[in-house]
């Protein structure tokens, strides 16, 4: 199966400039790209989808380039936003920027013979861009009235746009054209929502006069079947650093998929064979309960982002957290498990009575409650049920010498921290 056919059978192309024409042109190697605009620090799920396509053209033979937006980040494009974005520090751009092509460096194949990937930043040509050059030579290729029907100024009709995000189509179609001719780049691709600054590249690209045919294609926003936007956990997106989503967060945002949306995932993001795809759609049908679907996406996906080892820990942590036994937890682990939990640190680092500790980190609401919660077996500490109200918490009741775990009642966690 060719590649096309291949992101078809995956539900992954949503419009595609000229299908017929592409797969002629994808016959001989090609060169396409991806770009990335630095509006965070990181990457985000919401990005994952266009990453993983760059490298299925890569494992199909063709060259990925990933685009840092470093000069594009400066501007912000108006794409599937309805209000205006607010400038970010030109420094905070560049830093931004750097991180985002660490990332993006991950998942491409930079050493391979025959179609290394590359990582470019279109800072490097449109920070030097000249104003009367581009007016001259770029914008007097775009009528004003062919920029007003694009979806992303007429989404902004009512509510305003700049002319600085008005432009943004233009710098982005400059990119494409600048690829085209100087890394024979003949294909871009993006999500949905940049089918109009990818189709007004490949305009450019025409009135530059390039005969050799340019294509575009884009892959359908990502839907969830609750209806809740994809990437969000709890409200907060789910990021590729793992110091702001922790490898232990991430497997579990994936474990959590709805059994409507596990296979479709699993054709979006997985390179899993689909013979292994159909087994597991199988697996939904016939015992959901199990999960297994949810289980080998979150471990693929952890495998992909952090790696092994990182998967190996989120496991770990997951069934610690499942069977209630920590036994077996080093103080990073409980760091990661236990990063959105309340947490206490107790005033001085000396050994506690189990009810003077309940109250001091506000578990139970008083000494009376404390007595009852212990007696009642409510309370557990590193998973062990204590029922003593004599009990000493001391130093052997450290994790890695640094977190005690009480938990009250099923599911209300507190981590206890010690003064250094
Ligand atoms: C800039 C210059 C180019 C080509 C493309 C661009 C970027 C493009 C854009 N893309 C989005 C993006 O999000 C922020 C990521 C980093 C935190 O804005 N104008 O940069 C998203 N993109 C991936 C998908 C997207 C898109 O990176 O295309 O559709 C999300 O799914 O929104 O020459």
């Amino acid at each position: 199966m060719d590649i096309i056919g291949d992101l078809e059978k995956r539900d992954l192309l949503f419009q595609i400039t000229d299908r017929e024409g592409l797969q002629e042109a994808l016959k001989e190697p090609i060169a396409l790209y991806c770009g990335f605009d630095p509006t965070a620090d990181s990457l985000h799920i919401g990005n994952l989808l266009q990453i993983i396509v760059l490298k299925r053209f890569q494992e199909a033979g063709h060259t990925p380039i990933a685009l840092v937006g470093g000069g594009t980040g400066l501007i912000g494009d108006p794409s599937g936003r309805s209000t205006e974005r607010a400038l970010n520090e030109r420094q905070t751009v560049e830093q931004w920027a750097d991180k985002i092509k660490g990332q993006l460096s991950r998942f491409l194949d930079f050493d391979s013979k025959k179609n290394p990937a590359k990582v470019v930043n279109n800072y490097d040509w449109l920070g030097a861009l000249p104003l009367i050059d581009f007016l001259r030579d770029v914008g007097k290729h775009f009528p004003v009235n062919y920029m007003l029907t694009k979806e992303s100024v007429t989404a902004r009709m009512e509510s305003g746009i700049s002319f600085t995000e008005f432009s943004y189509m233009i710098l982005q179609a400059y990119d494409y054209l600048n690829l085209y001719e100087k890394e024979n780049v003949r294909l871009q691709i993006g999500g949905s929502d940049q089918w109009g600054n990818i189709t007004t590249g490949l305009e450019l690209i025409r009135r530059n006069g390039h005969e050799t045919p340019a294509f575009g294609l884009t892959m359908p926003l990502i839907t969830t079947s609750d209806g809740k936007k994809f990437g969000k956990s709890a409200g907060n997106a789910v990021w590729l650093d793992p110091e702001k989503t922790t490898p232990y967060e991430f497997y579990q945002f994936w474990i959590n998929t709805d059994d409507r949306d596990v296979i479709r995932f699993i054709k979006y993001f997985t390179f899993l064979s689909w013979e292994d795809i159909a087994e597991l759609e199988r697996e939904v049908e016939t015992a959901p309960e199990k999960r297994v679907a949810q289980r080998t996406l979150a471990e693929e996906m952890v495998k992909l982002v952090h790696g092994e080892e990182a998967l190996h820990q989120a496991v770990k942590i997951s069934e610690a957290l499942f069977s209630g036994d920590f036994g077996a937890l080093s103080a990073d682990d409980i760091r990661q498990g236990f990063r959105n939990v309340p947490s206490h640190t107790v005033s001085e680092t000396g050994d506690k009575n189990i009810v003077d500790l309940l109250v001091e980190a506000n578990i139970s609401s008083s000494k009376r409650q404390a007595r009852e919660d212990v007696q009642n077996g409510a309370i557990s500490i590193n998973g062990q049920r204590i029922t003593d109200l004599g009990y000493t918490v001391t130093e052997k009741d450290r994790i890695g010498g640094e977190f005690t775990v009480i938990r009250r009642g099923k599911k209300k966690y507190t981590l206890i921290k010690y003064p250094s």
